[in-house]
Formats: C-alpha cells, sequence, structure tokens
C-alpha cells in the first residue's frame, strides 16, 4: 500500500488502530500523506452564505435553523439574487476562491429552482467555485444544478449510522446515500462530511470515516465540524470534545481520504491558532472564510489571514484557465491587504 493509494474497503478495525495510535505517530503519517497529494502550505478558502434562513422542517438537533426549537433565530425568505452577488462579489475581493450558499431547506421547492439556477450561474460569472447546499435532491434537480453550472454539493452523513437516530428523526441515513448518489450521477463534486462533538462517541466518529471512504468514489471535500452549541437546541449543553481527539479525526480523515481536501468546518472561533496550527499538521487543508458561517460567527477574515502569514500558509488558487489569471492576481493581492490592514492607521479618520 503506497500513500497515493485511494481505497474503498476500509475497516472499522483498522480505521480504529489509526485512530489509536500514538499521537506523534499519527501527526507524522498524516502529513506524509498530505504531502504526496498537496501542497502542504496551502489551504483552498470557501465562504459561506446563508441565502434562506431558519424555520427548517427537519429536527436536526445541532441545528440553530431547526422549526423544532426555539433559538431566536430571525427567519429569512430566499434572499434577492442581486444580495448574493453582492455578498459573492465581496467574498471573492477578501480573497476566497470558492463561494457557498446554504438553504434551511429539506429539499428546494419546484418554484425556487429558478432564482437558485440563476444565483449560480451568477456567481460563476465572477469567476468563484460554486457550490449550493439545500437539503435533499431528486435525480433531476440534481441535474438543473449541474447543467446551470453548480461545481460542488454539500451534504453532510454528520455522524455514523448508529449514532444517526440520536440526533435527527426527520429524514434517514438512507435518504442522505441518495441525495449523495444522485450528486455523483449528476457529474457534480461532492462535499460531505459531519459533526464532532454531538455526544457520540469514539465509534461513532471512526465510523462516519469509514461511511465516507467507502462511497463509490471519494468526496472532493469533506468538512469536518465541531459542533458549535447553539442555545435552545437540544445540543446546547453536551460535554466539550477534548481538541486532541479533534485533532486526531482530521488525521485519520486524511490518511483514509488521501487525495480530498479535508475542511476544518464549523467550531474553529472555539479553537485557539496553535489548535488550528495541529489540525492543518493533520492534514486539514481547507477553511470557511468570513466572519460568519451560515447563522452562527466565525473569525475574522484579517486574524485568519495574519494566521496564514504566521504559518506560512497561503490560499489555495482555483482552477483556472489563462485568461482567469489577471483576475486571480487581484485576489492574491486583496489577501495580502486583508492580512496587514491591521498595520496602518485610517487617514481619514485621524484627521476627523
Ligand atoms: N438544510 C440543508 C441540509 O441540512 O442538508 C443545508 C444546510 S445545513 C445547516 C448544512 C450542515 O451544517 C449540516 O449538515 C451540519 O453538518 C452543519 N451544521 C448545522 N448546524 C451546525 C452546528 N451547530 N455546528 C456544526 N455544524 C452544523
Ligand atoms: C458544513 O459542513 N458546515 C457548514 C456548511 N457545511 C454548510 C455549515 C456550518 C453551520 C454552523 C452553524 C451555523 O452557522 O448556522
Ligand atoms: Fe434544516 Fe439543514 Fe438545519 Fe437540518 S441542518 S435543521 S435540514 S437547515
Amino acid at each position: 500500500m503506497t500513500a497515493t493509494e485511494l481505497r474503498h474497503d476500509w475497516t472499522l478495525q483498522e480505521a480504529r488502530a489509526l485512530f489509536e495510535l500514538p499521537f506523534n505517530d499519527l501527526l507524522f503519517r498524516a502529513q506524509t500523506v498530505h504531502r504526496a497529494h498537496f501542497d502542504p502550505n496551502e489551504v483552498q478558502v470557501s465562504t459561506l452564505l446563508s441565502i434562506k434562513t431558519g424555520a427548517c422542517p427537519e429536527d436536526c438537533k445541532y441545528c440553530p435553523q431547526s422549526g423544532h426549537y426555539n433559538t431566536g433565530l430571525e427567519k429569512e425568505k430566499l434572499l434577492e439574487i442581486e444580495k448574493v452577488v453582492a455578498e459573492a462579489r465581496a467574498a471573492r475581493e477578501k480573497g476566497a476562491s470558492r463561494f457557498c450558499m446554504g438553504a434551511a431547506w429539506r429539499s428546494p421547492a419546484r418554484k425556487d429552482m429558478p432564482y437558485v439556477l440563476d444565483m449560480i450561474r451568477q456567481v460563476k460569472s465572477l469567476g468563484l467555485e460554486t457550490c449550493m447546499t439545500l437539503g435533499m435532491l431528486e435525480e433531476s434537480q440534481a441535474r438543473e444544478l449541474a447543467d446551470a453550472g453548480l461545481d460542488y454539493y454539500n451534504h453532510n452523513l454528520d455522524t455514523s449510522e448508529k449514532f444517526y437516530n440520536h440526533i435527527i428523526t426527520t429524514r434517514t441515513y438512507q435518504d442522505r446515500l441518495d441525495t449523495l448518489d444522485n450528486v455523483r450521477k449528476a457529474g457534480m463534486k461532492v462535499c460531505c462530511g459531519g459533526i464532532m462533538g454531538m455526544g457520540e462517541e469514539e465509534d461513532d466518529r471512526v465510523g462516519l470515516l469509514v461511511q465516507l471512504a467507502n462511497l463509490p468514489q471519494h468526496p472532493e471535500s469533506v468538512p469536518v465540524n465541531m459542533l458549535v452549541k447553539v442555545k435552545g437546541t437540544p445540543l446546547e449543553n453536551v460535554e466539550d470534545l477534548d481538541p486532541f481527539e479533534f485533532i486526531r479525526i482530521i488525521a485519520v480523515a486524511r490518511i483514509m481520504m488521501p487525495a480530498s481536501h479535508v475542511r476544518l468546518s464549523a467550531g474553529r472561533e472555539q479553537m485557539n491558532e496553535q489548535m488550528q496550527a495541529l489540525c492543518f499538521m493533520a492534514g486539514a487543508n481547507s477553511i470557511f472564510y468570513g466572519e460568519k458561517l451560515l447563522t452562527t460567527s466565525n473569525p475574522e477574515a484579517d486574524s485568519d489571514m495574519q494566521l496564514f502569514r504566521k504559518l506560512g500558509i497561503r490560499p489555495e488558487q482555483r482552477e483556472q484557465c489563462a485568461t482567469e489569471e489577471q483576475e486571480e492576481d487581484a485576489i492574491v493581492e486583496a489577501v495580502e491587504h486583508e492580512a496587514t490592514r491591521h498595520l496602518f492607521y485610517d487617514a481619514t479618520r485621524e484627521s476627523a
């Protein structure tokens, strides 16, 4: 077995054995695999936007947007296309290469599809990669999104099949696998991962990774979220996960899905810089960037860019054709500016 080989026959025992390695051995192995597939000093940068917020009919126990719980969230209708495009443009100017649009839906309604398809076309025309997460998809809906040019579809398995029923009762694990299958059939890239720290056992965390790695094709993007505990949700008081457990999961994900981007996703605001650095060392090579996730907060863009500078990390460039390269240069310049903004005083304010 070489570090570059992609496997789809992982057993729970093998995954557990990786997880139980001494921490330094596990990180060394993950970093070795990482270097065989990626530039170790590049991290992909995505920005999220909630295009439809709250009042979701599903009962996901972690989610502030579920209509089953009172989290004090202000619900919103589907955002106007112009607003979405303006946010995408701002994200691009701050250095994001992918724009991810999320809706608090069980699945997209027929009446909403034309708007969603238009958002994809317009965001794509800005030169950004596009990603959406809209809930379950039928085969025909997946095809419509793919035809409009959607690059990635995010749909998480969230946890192991065994623990799943403790977290969500309004849709099954199989429903989720079916949606992932429809996304693949339509030719889109898959973004699929889960949440750690929901009160699951270590075996559930490992079980999720085995599910993901044994899909017919590894998801191109694997978001590993640390639960953001939101007041009013059933998981608001769940016990914190040991940070080393989380870092180990990142490392095992990197080893089992060597060519996938592993995203250090929700929960970064609760992590210090040292923990995030260890996650990058363990093979995480993607983040959500921008001060908001969907409804909860994320680190400020300039503090992320400062962290990147401290660690010598560069934002990964999007795959592009030659004519787009100039635009990319402008983005790199914007990122540099973002990272050094704190060094300059605002002359207009000084004189006021
Ligand atoms: N409604 C769609 C769905 O569930 O497929 C899309 C949006 S949903 C908010 C996308 C993902 O966000 C969920 O699958 C879950 O993994 C993640 N998520 C939601 N609330 C979270 C929280 N409090 N902490 C961490 N991750 C969370
Ligand atoms: C994913 O795995 N994490 C993102 C994205 N996919 C859509 C969402 C995180 C949401 C965190 C809670 C919130 O901000 O509402
Ligand atoms: Fe709805 Fe998605 Fe939240 Fe579940 S995770 S309640 S489906 S928005």
